[in-house]
Parts: C-alpha cells; sequence; structure tokens
C-alpha cells in the first residue's frame, strides 16, 4: 500500500503447477445449502461449478452454506494456490511472497481472543470456545485489496453478531477496536516500521453487528492458513481488504473512534471507513476497476469494474444513508 511495484508485477503461477482437484469434500452439503436457500436449479448448477474443493493441507473446518443475504455468489473463486501465496501480512514482511514464506513461525495454539471495554461480560475466549460459540458457515466473498486487485474467497466462519450479542455492549459503545497479534520471536516484518505495532483496525458498532461480518476461523474448508490469518481473524467484504485484521488478539468496545494503523501512517490515503468505492480514488490512483489474480497479470491485465461496496451495497448500503462518502473516506 505504499509505492509498490509488484502491483503489476505479479507472476501467476503456471496452470501445471496447480494442484489436481479431487476431494470434493462439502459439495452434497454445499448443495443442501442451497436447497434450503431456495436457490433455482439453474443457478444451483452455477454455484455447484464455483463450488471449492479442499485442498487437503490442512485440518478440515466443514461449515453449512451460509442463508445470510448477500454472503455467496456465483463467481468462481480464487485459486486456493493463489489465494495462500499473494497475500498482505506486513508482520511477515511487505512482499506478496513473505508471508507464505515466514508465517510458519506462527504458533496458533494455544489462542485466546480478549473482549474488553463497554461490555457486560467481558471474557478471554479461548479458541476452542470461539470454534464453538455459533454453528460454522461456509461464505463465498469477494475481498478488494485497496491497491487494486480481488480475489473471491471461500471462507468457514460466523457473524461476528454472534459473538458480540453474547458480551452484551452497553449503551455507550459505539466503536469496536480490534487488535491483532504482535510478536517479534514469532513476526520477523515486526522489525520494519512500515506500520504501527500491533496492527490495529476499528468498525463503527452498527458496522461490526451487521450480518455480513465474519468472524473468520477457515478457508477452502480447512483451518486458516497461518498466512491467511490464523487462527483467527476478521472479513468485511464491503470494504477494503486491510479493514479485515488477521490473527486477531483483542475486541475493544469503545466510545470513541479508535486509531487505526493505516491511519495513523497516512491518513490522507486511508479514512476510517474505508468502503469500498470506485468514485472515490485513491490520492496516488483510481479505484475505479480492479484485477481479479488468476485472471492474467502484468501490464496487460484484464481490469474489472469496482462496484460500490464492493457489490455488496444492497446490504450494506443503508448503515451510510446521509453521509458524504467523499468525506468520510
Ligand atoms: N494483521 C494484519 N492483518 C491484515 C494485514 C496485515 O498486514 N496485518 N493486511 C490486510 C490487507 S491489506 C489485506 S488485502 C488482507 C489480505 O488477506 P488475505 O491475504 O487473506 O487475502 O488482509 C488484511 N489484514
Ligand atoms: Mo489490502
Amino acid at each position: 500500500m505504499i509505492i509498490r511495484t509488484d502491483r503489476d508485477g505479479f507472476v501467476h503461477p503456471r496452470s501445471s503447477e496447480i494442484t489436481p482437484r479431487h476431494a470434493y469434500l462439502g459439495r452434497r452439503q454445499w448443495l443442501a445449502g442451497l436447497a434450503a436457500a431456495g436457490v433455482a436449479w439453474a443457478s444451483r448448477d452455477a454455484w455447484a461449478q464455483a463450488s471449492p474443493t479442499r485442498p487437503g493441507k490442512l485440518a478440515a473446518l466443514p461449515g453449512k452454506m451460509s442463508t445470510v443475504p448477500g454472503a455467496t455468489t456465483v463467481e468462481k473463486p480464487t485459486s486456493y494456490e493463489d489465494a495462500t501465496s499473494y497475500n498482505n501480512f506486513y508482520e511477515f514482511g511487505t512482499d506478496k511472497s513473505d508471508p507464505l514464506q515466514y508465517a510458519g513461525t506462527l504458533k496458533t495454539r494455544p489462542w485466546t481472543v480478549e473482549v474488553e471495554g463497554l461490555v457486560n461480560k467481558p471474557g478471554r475466549f479461548d479458541l476452542d470456545a470461539l470454534l464453538k460459540l455459533a454453528p460454522m458457515e461456509e461464505r463465498l466473498y469477494r475481498l478488494r485489496c485497496v491497491e487494486g486487485w480481488s480475489m473471491v474467497l471461500p471462507w468457514q466462519g460466523y457473524s461476528l453478531a454472534e459473538l458480540i450479542k453474547r458480551v452484551e455492549p452497553q449503551g455507550s459503545a459505539k466503536y469496536v477496536e480490534f487488535v491483532t497479534l504482535a510478536d517479534r520471536q514469532q513476526m520477523p516484518g515486526l522489525r520494519a516500521n512500515v506500520l504501527e505495532w500491533p496492527y490495529v483496525e476499528g468498525l463503527r458498532l452498527d458496522e461490526a453487528q451487521h450480518p455480513l461480518t465474519l468472524l473468520a476461523f477457515g478457508l477452502y474448508g480447512e483451518v486458516l492458513p497461518n498466512q491467511n490469518g490464523a487462527p483467527v481473524r476478521l472479513v468485511v467484504p464491503w470494504k477494503y481488504g486491510f479493514k479485515s485484521g488477521k490473527s486477531l488478539v483483542k475486541i475493544r468496545f469503545v466510545e470513541k473512534e479508535p486509531r487505526t494503523s493505516w491511519n495513523l501512517a497516512a491518513p490522507q490515503e486511508y479514512g476510517f471507513f474505508s468502503n469500498v468505492n470506485p468514485q472515490v480514488a485513491h490520492p496516488r490512483w483510481s479505484q475505479a476497476t480492479e484485477r481479479r489474480i488468476g485472471e492474467g497479470g502484468g501490464l496487460f491485465a484484464k481490469r474489472r469494474p469496482t462496484l460500490m461496496f464492493n457489490g455488496y451495497e444492497a446490504q450494506v448500503g443503508q448503515l451510510y444513508a446521509g453521509m458524504d462518502l467523499r468525506k468520510f473516506y
């Protein structure tokens, strides 16, 4: 997100390097979920085509297809290889390939997430307790990075709202702050001063409670690969990717808008809201179009139009009714 030439210099894996797809786990469940959601047969076929294949590299984490409006799409998921080798996780370095190369040292168990601040029932949640807190769902979300590329990723998790209702926010709680792990022993990227550590992000309480805001534990039907934010991360699909903090350790309910790492680093470039908006350019580049990872790279990449709220306007537009989105970027 700092000036980076790799935005257009990404080298795609050759198709011969892509793992053959056999383990078709979850397909029947996927179809059953579609039937439950009342999806017509024609689009059900399209959905089955898009159904992700479990790569079989990590422990299985199945989920039932979500019935939350907007939580699925007929778009083709990004390949597992691209999704796990082209990452932003600055705690492990700023190159796209650094997280895959260095995140192996991340120790994801035991793991606790502390929930504190303006809530009636604060507490430390052990990962196993979090995994059982609500039924695991499968969701297929578009992810739009502020740098101008996008992916379509099959996550396993449940709405953050499930956790929020259990801790009972007080009336004075207006915002939620998300703090992610910062451990120099495990994260070589912390030696660089690119951001203030720990990586902190925030949402308005109503955004955090929106059913599309996902607490994710899995990707492609398996526990999260370390480079994608193991063992638990946030996914907020209508906002630029950096709002979705990886490897969460603390969730804090507060009264005032929290400072965030990217806003502190470059306030004119990264606002608190950071909703995907093709009409509001980043000061250094347009946000009107995006390159879908896997559709060809380099200077001749085919680009797609970027959609308002990343295509989730029907679901989240009312959260911003009456707001000047140029001012609140
Ligand atoms: N802790 C932490 N979370 C983070 C980041 C990071 O550097 N550190 N990068 C963000 C950015 S810029 C993006 S685009 C997404 C990428 O998620 P993915 O690698 O799973 O696709 O993670 C976000 N979450
Ligand atoms: Mo990003």
